[in-house]
């Protein structure tokens, strides 16, 4: 039996005063963008429940400006400048060195940079294309250079870390990389991957044609190479949330993370089977062969399988927690558990709607059930248990100890803590449950209800439910800032954790074996690689050259 080790504890790590600021300044953007993103949903769930608050909002022209900042704000920059503060910490706390502050500083501008160009192209109303960026529609040019500058800080930000990893290894040659360092880097080079299809698109097509440099646009070809970054995006949001439930939530629960190897297994497996997965976005795309889309429908039911493993994990190394502390019998685990502490509770409801987030993401991949429920509002009842929960009360869950820790201050309120996390949840489930039902019965996402010319009483339900559900959201994230925004400004000096909750592992990283090659992440990439050629090749071959046909339109 092997010794129970620590995933690493490298005594004394401490990140300069400098770059915690850097670091929490980054992701206070995020909770700027989605302080704002979240107006912007109450007044889309109210719609649905056919109550319009958007003629309160000042200067907003529509409907579409006000979707496209709401997504834009919550799925696009709260995730990725959460993600940009979080890996790079992670990385270097795992490693036991500090970051390359430059590099810091320089995530940090590029983000607010885009940031900026995007707020400025969305409410000047020239950019109402909705996160999905699809041609024909146009925006201004700042809007395509925006989310560039945002994709581009998340490259500074994995630059950062492999520069930080490439010093450690110069100093452990022989040596495992430590599993927290592991997953947060192989994390963001999966993303990096992901996103370099979505940078030929706009730089290559979208943003010269929003210039008048192209007159004129492939729609097919654009909405395709979305979609190839666009599934994996969502891996790209989960998995800093995934980070958190292997590597600190054990610790936080007083269990232990069940296997090193697994835990490394199931990032790499993720590496390998986010990205060539699209086209189930486009089932119902016409100009793509079915064989192609079979393919991406197993390669879906693939990706599965790593969160399926990653219920297993967590629940086990919970479990060890809830019995540690006492918990019998069957069930009897769960009640022990520290449901008290904020920073946890959070992160379980978040595991708990996953389960639901799940089960839809299932029946969405299905190719024949997909045809039911595309483009009805059962989609983003969906997305709303998985980026809209998983990842969001995981967010708000990590941030009840990462901003204390980075700003030197206790958690201001944990009551309140503790309440933002259930009232995001009970609102979350209640709001998914009726988006869900009414697309079932056929309601489409995307529309202005409140104005539609065409509605369906089998819809008042769900839209009900919806405008229920998504007000509660609302004052769920308004009471998170509220905390954060106090902790920041307000906490009790010197009442912060001193230190990232890494968990121990039941089982300790082997020193020979196999084992080793899963740290070998030049070879996962190349493979990585080989499958995105096997997925997208034969489309593109058939397919290419580009066919720009379509002008640009500016309809809202
Ligand atoms: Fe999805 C559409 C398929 C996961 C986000 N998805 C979307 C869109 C978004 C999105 C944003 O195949 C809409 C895009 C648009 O605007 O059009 N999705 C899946 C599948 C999964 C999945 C198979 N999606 C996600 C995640 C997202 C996300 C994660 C964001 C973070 N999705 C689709 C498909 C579509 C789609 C089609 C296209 C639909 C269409 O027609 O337009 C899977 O990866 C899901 C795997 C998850 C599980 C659950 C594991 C559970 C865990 C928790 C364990 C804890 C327990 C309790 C049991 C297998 C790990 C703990 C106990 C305690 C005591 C606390
Ligand atoms: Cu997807």
């Amino acid at each position: 039996m092997r010794a129970t080790p620590t995933v690493l504890d490298p005594a004394g790590f401490d990140l300069p005063e400098s770059q915690r600021r850097w670091l929490r300044w980054t992701i206070y953007i995020g909770y700027v963008a989605l302080t704002a993103g979240i107006f912007h949903g109450l007044a889309q769930a109210l719609s649905y429940a056919n109550i319009d608050i958007l003629r309160f909002f000042p200067g907003l022209r529509g409907y579409y400006q006000g979707l496209t900042a709401h997504g834009v704000a919550n799925a696009i920059v709260f995730t990725f400048a959460f993600s940009n503060g979080f890996l790079p910490l992670m990385t270097a706390r795992a490693l036991g060195r500090p970051l390359v502050g430059g590099l810091v500083q320089a995530t940090c501008v590029v983000l607010l940079a885009g940031n900026l160009l995007v707020i400025y192209a969305v409410v000047t109303n020239q950019a109402s294309v909705l996160y999905t960026s699809y041609a024909p529609l146009q925006a201004h040019w700042t809007y395509y250079l925006g989310l560039v500058l945002i994709v581009v800080s998340t490259w500074l930000a994995l630059v950062n870390m492999l520069v930080v990893y490439r010093r450690w290894r110069r100093d452990h040659p022989a040596a495992r990389i430590p599993l927290l360092g592991h997953i947060a880097v192989v994390s963001y080079v999966m993303w990096f991957l992901a996103s370099l299809p979505i940078a030929v698109s706009f730089l290559g097509f979208l943003l010269p044609w929003s210039l008048g440099l192209m007159e004129k646009v492939d729609p097919l070809l654009t909405r395709t190479l979305f979609w190839f970054t666009g599934h994996a995006i969502v891996y790209a949001w989960l998995l800093p949330a995934y980070v958190s439930w292997y590597a600190l939530v054990p610790r936080q629960a007083g269990g232990k993370l069940i296997s090193d190897s697994y835990t490394r297994i199931v990032f790499i497996l993720f590496l390998l089977l986010s990205i060539p997965t699209g086209f189930h976005h486009q089932y119902t795309d016409p100009g793509v062969p079915e064989a192609i889309k079979a393919v991406h429908a197993v390669l879906t039911f693939g990706v599965f399988f790593p969160s399926l493993a990653t219920a297993f994990s967590v629940v086990a190394a919970l479990e060890i927690g809830g019995r540690a502390r006492g918990g019998r019998g069957l069930l009897g685990w769960v009640t022990k558990l520290p449901w008290g502490d904020p920073s946890l509770a959070a992160q379980m409801l978040a595991m708990l709607t996953f389960v639901f987030g799940g089960i839809s993401g299932l029946i969405n991949a299905s190719f024949t059930m997909n045809q039911v429920i595309h483009n009805t509002t059962w989609v983003p009842g969906h997305f709303h248990l998985t980026v809209g929960s998983a990842v969001t009360l995981t967010h708000m869950g990590v941030a009840f100890w990462l901003i204390p820790y980075l700003t030197g201050r206790g958690l201001w309120s944990r009551g309140q803590a503790l309440t933002s996390a259930w009232v995001y949840t009970v609102g979350v489930l209640i709001f998914a449950r009726g988006m869900i039902s009414a697309g079932l019965a056929g309601m489409p996402r995307r529309t202005f209800r409140v104005a539609a010319a065409y509605s369906n009483p089998d819809w008042d339900w769900g839209g009900m439910l919806t405008g229920i559900g998504g007000t509660l959201m609302f004052f769920g994230i308004a009471q998170f800032f509220i905390v954060i925004a106090m902790t920041a400004l307000a906490g009790a000096r010197g009442a912060h954790p001193k230190d990232v909750p890494v968990s121990e592992t039941l089982t300790a990283p082997a020193s020979t074996g196999w084992e080793r090659h899963l740290d070998r992440l030049g070879v996962w990439v190349a493979v990585t690689i080989a499958l995105c050629v096997i997925a997208y090749g034969p489309f593109l071959a058939m397919y290419l050259p580009a066919r720009l046909v379509s002008p640009g339109f500016r309809l809202f």
